[in-house]
């Protein structure tokens, strides 16, 4: 299926809609959201997980794939929304987590049993003089085993509740074939694969040195790993012409390639992460001032060297991009700034609810309105290492994962719901939200649409060439072309004014700013021009 020129739009069920006012986002209120994504020019929903979950890690920590969470509806409401979106031209991507389950699972709880043939499902091992059986540490901190009631340890890359399935079991492979195909015959057209290239394990040796993920090399981009992609690819997907968004961990553009199948194809699309770890040292919880610079880059790089990228700036698990990447200051020009770089750059672009009303950090006061598990582990975590109190509440305000979590701001007056929402909505819903932001031309929403349109109707934005211009002081100039139309895209990611020399002649199809003299670029300036074909 095509994938190249649609439009993606992220959406966390939770946290996009309540139908029934019990402060939980859930399936029938994304039903009733519907028309607003048709709206936008969107092809494509990525849903977060909707199954069975009991929510350690909402919903990434499943307990049935074949079922629905009954805070989010029914299989009935589910296969509705199917229906509805396909009848407005909308596909659906669910999301498949392959690494581990929920310890609520079935299978993991069958697998207590040591003779049980669940046991095989998961990771277990015995004690290494009275001690995990190895070094290896989590993704989201501490030790990646705990301890079982009969003395063995079981492996979890993620959460205590999150045991790592065995892929190296043929077994596990088939149920996620069975699992995949259950979803595909209701008529879903692909999936988001979660942390996909670390589902395979090697060996079980401990880890060299390093800061964070004792451990990776035993299992990241491993050999089976590209093999079990590929199976998965061949003997599902392919049958269904479905699509598969690989989330990819600390992958090189080399890694990437491989991933997405040099030699036969393993995964239609990558997201990595080198341009969201700029503003980082070592990880996400030890944040660096950002860099234009870097960013702008990595981006380029990327963009010349990978055969095909995806574009996300904002995603369930990262800040809010202008608090970030932008300022809040000026959020209407530097939220402006970062959609045109999202859908002009070539790959596919995915926007994350909120994003398109240029929705901000939360603003919360207190660890107490945090609920997310990962932010719970760290805060306990730093206090543990005696980190200053003033520096571990910098650390949670500035990486939480609960920064993309706050509801969606539908109206001034908690349009998510009329109940108490599960995780505290912004206060700045009274200026940030869709209905304010529909009714106002100059809005960032109203940007969003424009943008969406231009590129869809252009070939040369879509599936045209990249070439870079300019990557200096904060600036990125660069050039779409098919040949037929060429477009150069220039942005400004500061908030300085600069000087800008190089400024093409052409047509403005589309700026931030009122269109002026064109020697210099106001903060967050973001720039569409198109040009003779002739000129070059
Ligand atoms: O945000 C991160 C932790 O600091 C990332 O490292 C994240 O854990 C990683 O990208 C994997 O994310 C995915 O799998 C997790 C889940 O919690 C995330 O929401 C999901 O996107 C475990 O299933
Ligand atoms: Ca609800």
């Amino acid at each position: 299926m095509d994938y190249q020129n649609k439009i993606f739009y992220q959406i966390y069920p939770r946290s996009f809609k309540d139908s029934n006012q019990d402060g939980i986002g859930d399936i029938k209120g994304i039903i009733s959201k519907l028309d607003y994504i048709k709206s936008l020019g969107v092809d494509f929903i990525w849903l977060s997980p909707v199954y069975a979950s009991p929510n350690a890690d909402f919903g990434y920590d499943i307990s049935d794939y074949k079922s629905i969470n009954k805070e989010y509806g029914s299989m009935a409401d589910m296969e509705l929304l199917i229906t509805k979106a396909k009848e407005l031209g909308i596909s659906i991507m669910m999301d498949l987590v392959m690494n581990h389950t929920s310890s609520e699972h079935a299978w993991f709880k069958a697998s207590k049993d040591k003779n049980s043939p669940y046991r095989d499902f998961y990771i277990y091992k015995d004690a290494k003089n009275g001690k995990e059986p190895n070094n290896w540490t989590s993704f989201f901190g501490g030790k990646a085993w705990t301890k079982t009631d009969d003395g063995d340890y079981y492996l979890h890359l993620f959460a205590t509740n999150q045991p790592d399935l065995n892929l190296k079991n043929e077994a596990v492979i088939e149920a996620f074939k069975d699992i995949m195909r259950f979803w595909l015959d209701k008529g879903i057209k692909g999936f988001r694969c979660d942390v996909v290239n670390v589902i395979h394990k090697d060996s079980l040796e401990d880890g060299r040195w390093r800061l964070v993920l004792k451990g990776l090399e035993h299992y990241h981009s491993t050999k089976q790993n590209h093999e079990i992609l590929k199976r998965l690819r061949k003997e599902v997907m392919e049958p269904y012409d479905a699509i598969t968004v690989g989330e990819t961990v600390l992958v090189s553009i080399q890694e990437a390639e491989e991933l997405l199948g040099i030699k036969e194809k393993e995964l239609d699309m990558i997201f990595s992460f080198a341009h969201m770890e700029t503003d980082q040292i070592n990880n996400k919880w030890f944040r660096t001032k950002f860099k234009p610079k870097k960013f702008i880059k990595v981006l380029k790089d990327w963009q010349v060297n990978l055969s095909w990228n995806t574009l996300y700036f904002e995603n369930h698990d990262q800040p809010r991009s202008i608090s970030r990447f932008g300022k809040e200051y000026y959020r209407k020009e530097s939220g402006k700034m970062l959609a045109t770089l999202l859908l002009t750059l070539r790959g596919t672009p995915f926007i994350y609810q909120g994003q398109e009303i240029g929705m901000l950090n939360v603003d919360y006061k207190s660890i107490e309105d945090f609920v997310d598990v990962e932010t719970k582990n760290i805060w306990a975590l730093s206090k543990k290492l005696h980190f200053p109190k003033w520096y571990r509440w910098r650390m949670i305000q500035k990486s939480s994962r609960d920064n993309a979590r706050s509801p969606m701001q539908w109206d001034a007056k908690q349009g998510f719901s009329k109940g108490k929402p599960w995780l505290k909505i912004n206060k700045n819903e009274k200026n940030i939200n869709v209905e304010a932001e529909e009714k106002d031309p100059n809005s960032i929403l109203s940007y969003y649409k424009r943008l969406i349109s231009i590129r869809k109707k252009s070939n040369a934005l879509t599936l045209g060439d990249f070439k870079p211009l300019y990557a200096k002081r904060g600036l990125f100039a660069y050039e779409r072309t098919d040949g037929v139309q060429t477009y150069v895209v220039i942005v400004n990611m500061t908030k300085k004014y600069k000087r800008f020399k190089r400024m093409p002649q052409g047509v403005i199809v589309l700026t931030n700013y009122k269109p002026e003299g064109l020697k210099h670029l106001r903060p967050f300036e973001a720039l569409i021009i198109e040009v003779e074909k002739n000129e070059k």
